[in-house]
């Protein structure tokens, strides 16, 4: 009897245990009726997937560990520019969207670091629009894993045939890292 209750506890065990693995889902997208949701966990950048570009900042982290699964986006003096989602607008949904919310989790070196997330317009390899979320002030803790969320809104009209561009900017000549990112498409 008392060897049936500890298979049993051991069973419980083993099964609550690889139901709390981290998930590693691929990139997805997600549509409602208003809003589209593009998340990217970063676990398969090497397969390159389509509307991601500079997979190449995509490593294996040691120290520290990723935020998810093994791998985030490494970003120091050398490479500035992070993991980017890139796509024409008409690509992404019908219309043209009102806001853009960008957020993540981020692992910075130095306190208040110069560091923005960048949205960037363009039509035909023609720059149209800029604009940058500084994420400095938000940032007073360095050494662990921050939550971070930007948000952007449009001064100057859209069209579909625009190509939008978001990544992140470090220019603190600093290590910073980022992991498990989500951009929000509200219409
Ligand atoms: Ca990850």
């Amino acid at each position: 009897m008392n060897k049936l209750i500890v298979f049993a506890i051991a069973g419980v065990l083993l099964y609550s245990c690889s139901n709390s693995k981290p998930k590693t889902e691929a990139a997805s997208g997600q549509s409602a009726q208003n809003r589209i949701e593009i998340t990217n966990d970063m676990e398969n950048a090497s397969a390159v997937i389509p509307s991601w570009i500079n997979e190449k900042t995509v490593v294996i982290m040691k120290e520290p560990a990723a935020h998810s699964g093994e791998y985030a986006c490494a970003t120091n003096d050398s490479v500035q520019y992070g993991y980017a989602y890139q796509e024409l607008l008409k690509n992404i949904n019908t219309g043209i969207p009102k806001k853009v919310v960008v957020e993540g989790w981020v692992y910075t070196t130095v306190e208040k670091p110069n560091l923005g997330i960048i949205l960037n317009i363009s039509e035909k390899s023609q720059n149209y629009d800029w604009k940058a979320f500084p994420l400095n002030e938000s940032l007073t803790e360095k050494g662990k894993w921050v939550e971070f969320s930007s948000s952007f809104y449009f001064d100057k009209p859209l069209n579909p045939e625009q190509e939008i561009r978001i990544f992140a900017w470090n220019q603190s000549q600093k290590p910073i890292y980022f992991d498990d990112l989500k951009i929000s498409f509200e219409y």
